[in-house]
Parts: structure tokens; C-alpha cells; sequence
């Protein structure tokens, strides 16, 4: 290990030969998500990948459990259901104990700290919009600046910059000064501090958590004591921690903490100087049979109406089409089957949005746009259907509206902490957001549900905290706050789908989280 330059050896990766290149020309009428999956699955041996798949959730997988997987139609997805519904997860899960489980069954919950109260409406106020222009300050999005090749090297590049810039905010954690390298650590006696990437995590027979760590030139196991101070941490693959513990046996170290870059103790909304409102909105799915038309409309009439004069922000964080081929059975679904024609309707839909409102669509993982995140902002082509005005950003994108700092993000990877963490579940998608923000990163896990294009820096990461954080992809409902930032998801206007159905997940369509620049204040419209 000693010998390594870089902090992951890239060559090992299961996904290493990702066919991201694809991804980066995108033909949105052409190639839907399932393809580009499918992309990947030519790449790989599916057994292979089931069993990365697996082993990256802590378990490892009895051989004839992965002849049935293999059998089935989408395995993967089949095996993601599965470690969602056995909990605690046994370190070698057999056939046997899959077909105990019967229909899948949504992991247990785990209580976790519940969003305030949702204050009624304001009254309406008497300082209209209209006296005031747009400011956005677009900060960091992708559109224009992908440098994916789809060469190897890119994946090492991009686990680097992962690595060197979570380090770097981990350095400020008062928790780790004076840390070391893994290659000191091991040699210490008394007790050590150090960061590194996590390459494996694993449960053991006794429930005690076992991590793999790398850095630069090493790598050295961390037993986390399932009695110990830092039981309740949970360590997925691919993300950068500090570690605060003593060495116990050979190469392996105890750990008393995980360090996490997090948000600053300290951190406060910082406000606007003009009493402006934002309103978040995603997940529309227009174009799909279950798209909620008339709450739409509704919401549209009530930005035109007096309570909404403060409204000056409408902004969209993705899923804006339903799309073609992205679920399984979809084309049940749809009422229009063609990708322009599910954004001529959009245009329409926002027809009647005031023209003092500045509207700012990101994508999702069901717009025409390369799924691999981060993605770049909808295609021209697309965007000249819109009403003029309209700001098209890629997704993530981290933004300022009126002096406030925005980070918006679709949300994919929740469907990663849901599976991956106890106690994330979708009707909680405050708790995944948290998550989010203590990691410093949005979509930590590699080779998971959420498809990752190995950028030159890794613009997953949330170099800096945002006042509001704002997500989608769920169709949840949820506001609160962590550490001063607002954190709010924002809903859907789709009813539930038969697959949503299937996967036990309940929208809560027609809810718009709207947000005070001025004073942080966030409430809930219902329609
Ligand atoms: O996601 C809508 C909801 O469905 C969201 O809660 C994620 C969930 N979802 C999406 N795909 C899957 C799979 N494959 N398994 C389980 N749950 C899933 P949307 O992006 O609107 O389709
Ligand atoms: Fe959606
Ligand atoms: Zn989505």
C-alpha cells in the first residue's frame, strides 16, 4: 500500500470502466437512464457487479443467493430492495434469509430529530415584487465546464480532489489537530488522530462496524465498537473522515470519534436587505398521466394573487418531464410519450407564472439531460421553449438570490442514503439532507444508485454552507434547519405511481416550501 500516489487505487473499482463518455454527449430523446445503465452492465459481469453492489453495503452475498439475483430481471434493483428491508444486516446474507423476508419491507426507523412546526402563512405584505429587479449570482454549476473524457485516469483525478479537498476542511476541525498518516498512526501506542477515504465498511458478526481507510501511502482498518462512544456513526464507502481513536491490534484502530467536515457550530442565516420571498418547487413530471394539474394551476393563481407579491424567486429543482423509459412499466404511465412534447407542456405550465418572477430550472434524474451527476443545465433546444427570462442551471447548482446563498440539488443520491444508512427513510428527507451537510458532500456514495461523472474536481462536494439548501427527488415535504441553514424538499405535483407504490414510497404532491430571504423564515403552501 505503501507505494500508492494517489488516495484510492482506481484500478480496483468495479466501476472503473464506467462509460461516462457516453454520458457526456447527451442524445436526451435517444438515450434514457436504463441505457446508460445498461452501458455499464455490457462493461461489467452482472455477478460482479451484484456482489460490489453488496459488499459495498457492508455484506457479502452466499453464492447461491447470487445465482437467484442473477436470474431475475433487474437484479440490481432486486438486491437494493432486498438490503433495504433486512435490518441489522448479517455479515453474509443467504438465499434463505431473502426469502423469509416475503415482499420487501422498508427498513426500521430510527428517531430522528423532527422539523419545527410549519407557522402559518404571513399576512400579505405590502412591498410588491415588482419594485425590485432579479439578482442571481450563479456561484459553482457544471453547464459549459465538464472535462469528463471517460479516460481511467479521470476516476483517480477526481477521487484526488475528493479526497485533498475534504482533508483540507477536515485540517480545520479543532477535533483534529495535530493529526497524522495512517503510516504513523499504526506505529503509535497512545492515542491518534487522522483522516482518510473509506475504500470498504462493513458490519461484523457481533455488530461491531469495521472500516477500510486509505490515505496517500497507506491504509489501516478502524473498529468501531458497537458499545463505544462513536456506535452511532455510520462510515459509507467513498466518503473522507477523520478519526480520533487508539491503536488496538496490528494495523487495526479503535475509534473513540468520526470527524466530520460538517457545518460550523456557529453557522447563521445570513439574510437579504430586501424582504423577498423564494419558492422551491420540483418533481412536476408533466407528462406523465399522474401529473397534478389543477393544484398546479392553483399554485400558478396563487403567485398571481396578493399573498404571493413577495414572491420574486420561483425556483424548480428538477424532475420538471416525466421523461420516456426512466421506471420500470413508465409508458403506462404517460399521456405524452415524447420528450418535446413533455417540455412544450412545462412552457405552458409556466405560462402564467408573473413575469416579474424569476424562474431558475435545474434538472433531475428524469430530464432530457446525461444522467451522470453533476449534470449540466437542460439543452438549448429545450430551454427556447420556455417563456424568455427563464434561468436554466445544471444540477447541483449553488447560487445567489438576493445576497442569499442557495445550494440546490435534485436529491438522487437519497435513494443511496436510504439504502446505505439506518435510520434514513424516504419520508424523512431532512434527515438524508443533514447527512448531506455533515459530510460536506452530496453524494458520497460510489457506485451506488446515484451515477457520478468522474469530473476533474468533484463538484458534489459542498465547499461552501449555504443560508438554504434546497432539495427534490423524494416527493416528500419537509423544511427545517441544521446549523442556521434552511433546509427544505419540495414536494411533487405527481400522484403516487404504481412503482412508487411498490417501493412503499407516499408522496406528498402540491406542497411548496417558501422561504423569507430576509429573515429565514420558512413556511409551507398547501394546494
Ligand atoms: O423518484 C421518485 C421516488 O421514487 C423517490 O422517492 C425515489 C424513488 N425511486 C426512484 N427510483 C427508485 C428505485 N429504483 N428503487 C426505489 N426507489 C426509487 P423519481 O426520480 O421521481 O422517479
Ligand atoms: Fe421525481
Ligand atoms: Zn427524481
Amino acid at each position: 500500500m505503501a507505494d500508492k500516489p494517489s488516495p484510492r487505487r482506481r484500478g480496483a473499482h468495479p466501476l472503473m470502466s464506467d462509460p461516462i463518455e457516453k454520458a457526456a454527449h447527451p442524445s436526451p430523446r435517444k438515450r434514457s437512464r436504463k441505457d446508460f445503465l445498461a452501458g455499464n452492465r455490457h462493461y461489467l459481469g452482472m455477478r460482479e457487479e451484484i456482489l460490489s453492489a453488496a459488499l459495498r453495503s457492508g455484506v457479502l452475498l452466499e453464492p447461491r443467493l447470487v445465482d437467484y439475483l442473477t436470474s431475475l430481471e433487474e437484479p440490481l434493483d432486486r438486491l437494493l430492495d432486498i438490503l433495504h428491508a433486512v435490518n441489522p444486516r448479517p455479515l453474509v446474507l443467504t438465499l434463505e434469509e431473502v426469502r423469509a423476508l416475503g415482499s420487501a419491507t422498508p427498513a426500521a426507523e430510527v428517531s430522528l430529530p423532527e422539523p419545527p412546526p410549519v407557522p402559518k402563512t404571513e399576512k400579505p405584505s405590502t412591498a410588491p415584487r415588482r419594485e425590485y429587479n432579479p439578482e442571481v449570482q450563479v456561484i459553482k454549476e457544471i453547464t459549459g465546464h465538464s472535462t469528463c473524457t471517460g479516460e481511467i485516469g479521470d476516476f483517480a483525478r477526481y477521487f484526488e480532489h475528493r479526497y485533498k479537498t475534504l482533508t483540507a476542511m477536515l485540517r480545520q476541525r479543532r477535533e483534529l489537530l495535530g493529526s497524522v498518516s495512517i503510516g504513523r498512526a499504526k506505529k503509535m501506542t497512545k492515542e491518534v488522530r487522522f483522516i482518510g477515504i473509506v475504500q470498504a465498511a462493513k458490519r461484523t458478526k457481533a455488530g461491531h462496524k469495521l472500516l477500510q481507510l486509505e490515505d496517500e501511502d497507506d491504509s489501516c482498518q478502524v473498529l468501531i465498537p458497537s458499545t463505544g462512544p462513536a456506535a452511532d456513526e455510520y462510515a459509507v464507502s467513498d466518503e473522507v473522515i477523520g478519526v480520533v481513536g487508539k491503536p488496538w491490534r496490528e494495523g487495526i484502530i479503535l475509534a473513540e470519534a468520526i470527524v466530520r467536515p460538517d457545518v460550523p457550530a456557529a453557522n447563521v442565516f445570513r439574510g437579504s436587505d430586501d424582504p423577498l420571498w423564494a419558492a422551491f418547487v420540483s418533481d412536476l413530471h408533466v407528462g406523465s398521466k399522474l401529473f397534478l394539474r389543477e393544484r398546479w394551476s392553483k399554485f400558478v393563481e396563487w403567485l398571481n394573487g396578493k399573498e404571493a407579491s413577495r414572491v420574486k424567486y420561483l425556483v424548480v429543482v428538477g424532475d420538471v418531464v416525466d421523461g420516456i423509459g426512466v421506471y420500470p412499466r413508465q409508458d403506462e404511465d404517460l399521456e405524452l410519450d415524447d420528450v418535446y412534447a413533455q417540455y412544450e407542456k412545462v412552457s405552458h405550465a409556466f405560462g402564467g407564472v408573473p413575469d416579474d418572477i424569476q424562474v431558475i430550472i435545474l434538472p433531475g434524474n428524469h430530464d432530457a439531460i446525461r444522467p451522470a451527476e453533476p449534470q449540466p443545465a437542460l439543452p438549448v433546444g429545450i430551454q427556447k421553449l420556455f417563456p424568455p427570462g427563464f434561468l436554466f442551471l445544471g444540477n447541483p447548482a449553488a447560487f445567489r438570490l438576493h445576497g442569499v446563498d442557495v445550494l440546490c440539488y435534485h436529491g438522487r443520491s437519497m435513494d443511496d442514503f436510504v439504502t446505505g444508512l439506518p435510520g434514513i427513510s424516504y419520508d424523512r428527507p431532512l434527515a438524508a439532507m443533514t447527512e448531506m451537510l455533515r459530510r460536506r458532500h452530496l453524494a458520497p456514495f460510489y457506485g451506488g444508485k446515484t451515477p457520478l461523472a468522474p469530473e476533474r474536481v468533484d463538484h458534489m462536494i459542498i465547499d461552501s454552507v449555504p443560508s438554504i439548501f434546497a432539495t427534490g427527488h423524494v416527493h416528500g415535504l419537509g423544511v427545517g434547519e441544521y446549523r442556521g441553514v434552511r433546509i427544505l424538499n419540495s414536494s411533487t405535483w405527481q400522484s403516487q405511481t404504481s412503482y412508487q407504490r411498490m417501493h412503499n414510497i407516499s408522496p406528498r404532491p402540491g406542497m411548496v416550501p417558501i422561504v423569507d430571504l430576509q429573515t429565514g423564515q420558512t413556511f409551507v403552501k398547501a394546494f
